[in-house]
């Protein structure tokens, strides 16, 4: 890739990622930049990354591995620490596996809750895959709101995607089913499902999204090819419970942490991958159809700690 290119996606990370580089990470240079390492640096360091939305448990587990590499490396200023913090926050992050789209059509059910940013991702995802000479059809399966059927098919025109849609209340089973059909019969790529997140009722939710995986599984037999999760990225660790909920309905495949750029807890990005087991495919940084990126540990890690 040209170096131009490189430097406008890493300042598009960059960006992105102002708030949460801003709001915690930023901050770490200044403690490093004077002080020795000693019982306080710890203490500051453990809240910061607490406070990052690392989570508990990730928080303890780096602070622990720095710990042991200072004593074995007989590092003795904090500056020299800046470079171990580096290392031990990207070796957490997986980069993600590459995309196949091998099966056609590959059926991708997209999950989250109402809000995520499901929707808009679609239509990044949408985007995306035209640009690299695939056939896309998406698929309304959010049938409980008329607004986000409505949506999706804005989405569609403006791409010039074929949006398969029933009424609104329609069953989610029968719109998924009709997509894969459809996507089947014009020899398409891609399918891309939208599906519903309503929280208040979860326990029907689950039950709704194992029938819209089991009903794509009866249009055709080795569908759905996956089942990816949209997180908010500014809500934090909350989002981890519900992203465990979800997992254990439809088995994901990954996560899109969307939302990134108006994200202070960008650090949630390591608690993902701790605690759910689970890449993080690509990352939202803005609200139009270009704002979506491959996950990029590399330029995330450097992205929140640019300041260094
Ligand atoms: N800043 C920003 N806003 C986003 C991003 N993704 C989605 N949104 C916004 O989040 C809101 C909810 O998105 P939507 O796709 O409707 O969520 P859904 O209910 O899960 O389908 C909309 O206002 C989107 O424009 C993102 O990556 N960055
Ligand atoms: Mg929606």
């Amino acid at each position: 890739m040209p170096l131009m290119e490189n430097n406008n996606l890493f300042n598009k990370w960059k960006n992105g990622l102002a708030r949460t580089r801003k709001t915690t990470f930023g901050r770490i240079a200044n403690f490093l930049g004077t002080s020795e390492i000693n019982d306080q640096l710890w203490e500051d360091l453990e809240a910061l990354f607490i406070q990052a939305d690392l989570g508990i448990e990730t928080t303890l587990d780096v602070i622990r591995v720095l710990q042991e590499r200072v004593h074995k490396e007989g590092l003795t200023h904090s500056e020299e620490l800046a470079q171990a913090v580096t290392e031990e926050l990207r070796s957490r992050l997986e980069t993600p596996p590459a995309l196949a789209l091998s099966e056609k059509p590959t059926v991708i059910l997209i999950a989250g809750v109402n809000g995520s940013g499901k929707t808009t991702t679609m239509a990044k995802l949408g985007k995306r895959f035209q640009e690299q000479g695939k056939k896309v059809v998406f698929g309304a399966a959010d049938t409980y709101r008329a607004a986000a059927i409505d949506q999706l098919q804005v989405w569609g025109e403006r791409l010039g995607i074929p949006v398969i849609a029933g009424q609104p209340e329609a069953d989610p089973g029968a719109v998924t089913y009709d997509t894969v059909k459809s996507a089947v019969a014009r020899k398409a790529d891609v399918a891309l499902i939208d599906t519903a997140g309503r929280l208040h009722t979860r326990f029907n939710l689950m039950e709704e999204l194992k029938k819209v995986h089991r009903v794509a599984g009866k249009a055709l037999q080795s569908a759905p090819h996956a089942a990816w999760l949209v997180m908010d990225a500014t809500t934090g660790q909350n989002a981890l419970h519900q992203a465990q909920a979800f997992n254990d309905a439809i088995s994901l495949d990954g996560v899109i942490l969307a939302k990134l750029d108006s994200s202070a807890r960008g650090g949630m990005a390591f608690a993902i991958q701790k605690e759910l087991g689970l890449p993080i495919l690509y990352a939202g940084l803005g609200e139009s159809a270009d704002d979506l990126e491959i996950f990029d540990p590399e330029a995330f890690v450097a992205g929140i700690l640019a300041d260094f």
